[in-house]
């Protein structure tokens, strides 16, 4: 049995993990618009694989016979002044969904629901690969000397994101 503040808890996850999928939907919506096609291939990916940790926390809600709630999800941020923009947002969010997944981590572990906190350790692992993912793109741009001008470091960008691994 799951308390329901653990219950709602996880019922804000699946909708944040759609939210996340949108904003990276989103994001490469606004590279396609800027001719960024690596770029808008990484945030693509990504938003499908955000979708599968939405499907993740649903499926284990189902199981749980806990209800779930699809709630209105707000809209992306659709517009950004350049490359570098973009990705330090999407790295901000990814910052957002850890402490909510800690959160989760927590007060699972103090409640004694042993089954969720259990279940959540994957989210943890994954929001580690999140940050490191995007701390790894951050680096390849302090090493181009890029913050988001026009020109050969926005190309190599573009084509780095076009391949970097998930
Ligand atoms: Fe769901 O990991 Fe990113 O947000």
């Amino acid at each position: 049995m799951i308390a329901s503040h653990i219950a709602q808890l996880l019922n804000e996850q699946v909708n944040a993990e759609f939210y996340a999928s949108n904003v990276y939907l989103q994001l490469s919506a606004w590279c396609e618009g800027e001719g960024l096609e690596g770029a808008a291939k990484f945030f693509r990916t990504h938003s499908l694989e955000e979708r599968t940790h939405m499907d993740k926390i649903f499926d284990y809600m189902a199981e749980c016979s806990v209800p779930i709630t699809v709630d209105a999800i707000p809209k992306a941020p659709s517009d950004h002044a350049n490359l570098m923009v973009a990705l330090k947002a999407a790295q901000e969010h990814e910052y957002k969904v850890t402490a909510m997944i800690k959160n989760i981590a927590k007060q699972s572990f103090e409640a004694e629901d042993y089954t969720t906190f259990n279940f959540i350790e994957w989210f943890i692992a994954e929001q580690h690969e999140e940050e490191v993912l995007f701390d790894k793109i951050m680096d390849k741009a302090r090493i181009l000397g890029f913050e988001g001008q026009p020109g050969q470091a926005l190309y190599i960008m573009d084509d780095y994101l076009a391949n970097v691994q998930h």
